[in-house]
């Protein structure tokens, strides 16, 4: 195809391409976020969410492959948010999100206060939403508690700053957070982190596949897909026009990026995928989107984004009778 780009941004960041690899894969470690880096189809670095401290995370097994998807407990394992601040401070020759999370919401305020007085000006992202912590129930689900810290998060904190959401599962709930959150400067909102504490059983052996949470874990992968464009789509709907959105769960291929992005999203992350399919998968998404931009005859993703349609009653009468005849 000729003429066509994938240029992407979020805000006043400029990105080759809508990919980032979605927090928590193949980004903890300096080998592995270097990799990130030399990934050409990769259009940024997103960074293990960090804490205050170094953590070693959950016990093993917590990350487990599924026919449809992934689950995990990984319990937060990260080298210290001062490792990654570091780290996004090197030139990677693209943007970096520098994720960072807490056990409670005073280390967050800290982590903040530490990233807002160092030199970094590139995107930060906190997270809200990590459900693999036994006894810390997701912060994003808790509208006052959120509320509170991010009123106090930006009394101090002036840097472009995203939040990572958990997937809502209730329309006035996708209303609730969108109203909070359009109170407040956010720059950007990535959405869904895993679909928490699900439970997979080995009829075999007749076990739980994680350790930690006696098998309880975070969801992701095809079986998130149609949870992650609804979060998408209604956050688009609700959300002020200038806080962009990452969409993030359930990207397989091309076509799953191009409904992200018809639903709304601005970039699109990849989680579960790229452990299956390793790095080289971003290869191929960017051709397979390619393709199908061709063949609809899309020159940039501006031309599709957000355009999603719903079907009228005459739409649906129509189609029902094609499907009987
Ligand atoms: O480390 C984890 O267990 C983890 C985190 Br912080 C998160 O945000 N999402 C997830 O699925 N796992």
């Amino acid at each position: 195809m000729t003429n066509h780009t994938l240029q992407s941004s979020l805000g006043h960041y400029s990105f080759t391409s809508p990919f980032l690899n979605a927090s928590g894969i193949h980004c903890q470690t300096q080998a592995e976020l270097d990799d990130l880096a030399h990934c050409q189809a990769l259009a940024g670095i997103v960074t293990k969410s960090a804490t205050l401290s170094p953590r070693a995370g959950n016990e093993q097994p917590r990350y487990v492959d599924l026919a449809n998807g992934s689950i995990n407990a990984m319990g937060l394992p990260n080298l210290g948010y001062s490792f990654y601040l570091d780290y996004v401070q090197t030139d990677h020759g693209k943007p970096t999100i520098l994720s960072v999370s807490g056990l409670s919401q005073a280390e967050m305020l800290t982590v903040l206060r530490e990233i807002q007085h160092s030199g970094y000006q590139g995107l930060t992202e906190l997270n809200l939403s990590c459900p693999n912590l036994a006894g810390h129930p997701q912060l994003a689900y808790d509208f006052a508690a959120s509320k509170t810290l991010l009123t106090e998060v930006f009394r101090f904190f002036k840097k472009p700053l995203g939040v990572k959401l958990p997937p809502y599962f209730d329309l006035n709930h996708f209303g609730q957070i969108a109203n909070l959150l359009n109170c407040f400067p956010i720059h950007h909102v990535n959405t869904i982190n895993s679909v928490g504490n699900g439970l997979v059983v080995d009829i075999d052996t007749e076990t739980v596949v994680t350790k930690a949470k006696g098998g309880f874990g975070g969801l992701g992968g095809a079986m998130v897909l149609p949870t992650a464009l609804a979060n998408v789509r209604a956050l688009r709907q609700r959300l002020r026009p200038d806080i962009a959105i990452i969409g993030t769960g359930g990207v397989r291929s091309g076509a799953d990026v191009f409904a992200h992005i018809l639903c709304g999203a601005d970039m699109v992350s990849v989680g579960t995928q790229v452990m299956k399919e390793g790095l080289g998968v971003y290869d191929r998404l960017a051709a397979e989107l390619t393709a199908i931009m061709a063949d609809k005859q899309y020159t940039q993703l501006a031309d599709f984004r957000g355009q999603l349609k719903t079907l009228s009653a005459s739409q649906r009468s129509s189609s029902r009778w094609t499907s009987q005849s």
